[in-house]
């Protein structure tokens, strides 16, 4: 497969431009899970296709990808696919069901399961290839991001075999046998780097990293137990020269080390105010957020009153991104979506 840069114009664009801090005609925006259940042509399209069967269909996940940039003319397309499919793609057994979401038939507990896990190869995902090629020709100047999950998130669904609250297992795991912990963390960042790596050669202008679950954990046990691995993820596509954003939920306390694990942008959920982010950053880092989801269902006064604090508080960092704290939530009015962007756009034109 040969490498592609990503196109002039989405290299240029708002989106990319912040991410780098430089200066931006409007602060751009885009929403995590801007692709879903929230929209009904999502809906229509996945009609009787399993998630992971339509994460592997170039035809699909071009059709979904674009449906949010079309409705709602965000200022990036997010690649429509799921944490959980490089592992699939190395073989290991899971499904997304659901309701649910991913789970794991065999969680991985022991040496025999973490020596289980292979690295992947591009061979392992073409259509991942060929799905971001097309998508990348298709927007033209809207960059695409690509997307993995860090280590730690990977870990958890695996050592748990599936979505957690209070990832007993995972913790147990890392400080009951740290060197296998490290050994499975190691081999989950090389896959999370490669999926990274695939979509940044296909031509992505920039490239995501979830560490969802990261905010689970205390300072001490995400520089002892994480942050090496995120940084080797991270560093495995620092060549490609696209930014690179880091994201956790409720990562207030983490919002430096996230950083220092070698991110362009750091990403900051509703918990804590982009004020507060930015001091406790240093300014050393553009910032991503970070409007809480279930505002979305106020009554549009107090939305609009803190979508224009939120525009107003990301005026101070060196770049600021327009997303909210955490996913688009399954209810949400998708018009309203459409509106936040459009006032986003209105209250920050330069
Ligand atoms: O059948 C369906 O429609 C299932 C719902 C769904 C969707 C639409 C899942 C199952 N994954 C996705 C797509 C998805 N997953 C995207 C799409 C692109 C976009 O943002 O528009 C992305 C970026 C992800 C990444 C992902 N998957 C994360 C990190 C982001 C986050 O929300 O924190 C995580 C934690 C997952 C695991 C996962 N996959 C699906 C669900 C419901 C979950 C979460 C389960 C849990 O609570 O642990």
């Amino acid at each position: 497969m040969t490498t592609s840069q990503p196109p002039a114009a989405a290299s240029d664009s708002p989106l990319v431009r912040a991410a780098r801090g430089l200066d931006v005609p409007h602060t751009p925006v885009w929403f995590m899970r801007q692709a879903g259940r929230s929209l009904p042509e999502y809906r229509a399209v996945r009609e009787g296709v399993g998630m992971l069967e339509a994460c592997r269909r170039p035809d699909l996940v071009t059709e979904i990808t674009l449906q949010p940039v079309r409705r709602h003319g965000v200022d990036a397309a997010i690649f429509f696919s799921d944490i959980v499919v490089p592992l699939a793609a190395v073989g290991i057994d899971l499904d997304i069901v659901p309701g649910v979401g991913p789970v794991v038939a065999e969680p991985v507990r022991d040496r025999a399961g973490v020596e289980r896990i292979r690295d992947l190869v591009p061979e392992d995902v073409p259509d991942i290839d060929e799905s971001v090629r097309r998508l990348v020709a298709e927007l033209g100047p809207t960059p695409l991001i690509g997307f993995a999950g860090a280590p730690f998130t990977l870990a958890s669904y695996l050592v748990e075999g599936g979505p957690s609250k209070n990832h007993e297992h995972t913790k147990a795991l890392m400080h009951g046998d740290p060197d296998l912990w490290h050994d499975l963390c190691a081999r989950l960042a090389r896959i999370s780097g490669a999926f990274l790596r695939v979509q940044g050669e296909a031509g992505a202008s920039a490239l995501q990293l979830f560490d969802s679950w990261a905010g689970v954990l205390s300072r001490a046990d995400y520089v002892r137990f994480v942050q090496e691995h995120s940084a080797a993820a991270l560093a495995e596509v620092a060549d490609l020269g696209v930014p690179r954003i880091h994201f956790g939920v409720g990562t207030g306390e983490l919002l430096t080390l996230m950083g220092e694990a070698g991110a362009d942008v750091v990403g900051v959920d509703y918990r804590v105010s982009l004020t507060d982010a930015l001091e406790r950053t240093g300014g050393r880092w553009p910032l991503q957020g970070n409007l809480d989801p279930a505002l979305l269902f106020a009554p549009w006064e107090a939305l609009e009153r803190r979508v224009r604090e939120i525009v107003e508080e990301g005026r101070a960092a060196p770049g600021h991104v327009f997303n909210l704290g955490h996913g688009v939530l399954p209810d949400t009015d998708p018009d309203v979506v459409t509106r936040v962007v459009e006032l986003v756009h209105e209250v920050s034109a330069r």
